[in-house]
């Protein structure tokens, strides 16, 4: 019998939606467990699986993983489907280097700061901080720059192979383009914008997409 794939996390995280597109892209059935990190109080058993209390853990029978990089190897490796990471050194270093990016420096400006304050805190009710917006914005153009190089080079984010770089990046610009200066801003990167075109067409990123909230707090 097939151990069960349970998938612990936030709908509106983006690391969740990492997870999960890598999870459709190799065809793996898994149950989810709704755990918002940020509420009052994560619970204690969430914790035990998660010391820093982020989101999202997976679990296959009785092993669980936490940090989206290392969900996304496991989830490569553990089940049949198509390979999410490339076998020859330039690609498989291009790809660690996406993720790199996108964690490091990408993550906070693109989702916190402009997804967040221009999308997310309004659609719930809540005043986003304009100041939040244009640091976001600012802080982006690196990202998006250092992204675009990697885009034009094709050894990753090429539009033929789909990889744990696509399913890094793809959730963190879905939320970016939310916002009309997010949009704005990724036009002016050319290899990045046909990217993205193509894989938001895909059947994962659709699949996975959240939605925004109604009445819920961030
Ligand atoms: N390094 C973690 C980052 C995950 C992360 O930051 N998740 C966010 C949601 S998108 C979170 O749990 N935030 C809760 C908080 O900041 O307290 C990973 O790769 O899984």
């Amino acid at each position: 019998m097939n151990k069960p794939v349970v998938l612990r996390g936030y709908s509106f995280s983006v690391y969740n939606r990492i997870a999960r597109v890598s999870l459709h892209e190799k065809g793996v059935s898994y149950e989810t467990e709704e755990i918002d990190p940020f509420a009052d109080s994560v619970p204690l058993r969430y914790m035990q699986r998660q010391p820093f209390g982020r989101v999202p853990v997976l679990s296959h029978g009785t092993f669980d993983v936490y940090e989206t990089v290392a969900i996304g190897r496991y989830t490569d490796a553990a089940f049949d489907g198509p390979r999410l990471v490339p076998l020859d050194a330039e690609s498989l270093t291009r790809l660690a280097q996406t993720v790199s990016i996108i964690d490091t420096y990408g993550y906070r400006p693109m989702v916190r700061q402009v997804f967040a304050h221009r999308v997310f805190r309004p659609a719930v009710g809540e005043a986003g901080d304009i100041s939040e917006i244009e640091n976001g914005l600012a802080a982006s153009q690196t990202v998006l720059k250092a992204l675009e190089t990697l885009a034009a080079e094709a050894y990753v984010l090429n539009k033929q192979t789909f990889t744990l770089a696509d399913c890094h990046l793809a959730p963190m610009i879905a939320y970016f383009v939310q916002a009309p200066e997010g949009k704005a801003v990724l036009s002016d990167y050319a290899a990045l914008s046909d990217w993205w075109e193509w894989a938001s067409q895909r059947a994962s990123v659709k699949e996975t997409d959240p939605g925004l909230p109604q009445n819920r707090t961030t």
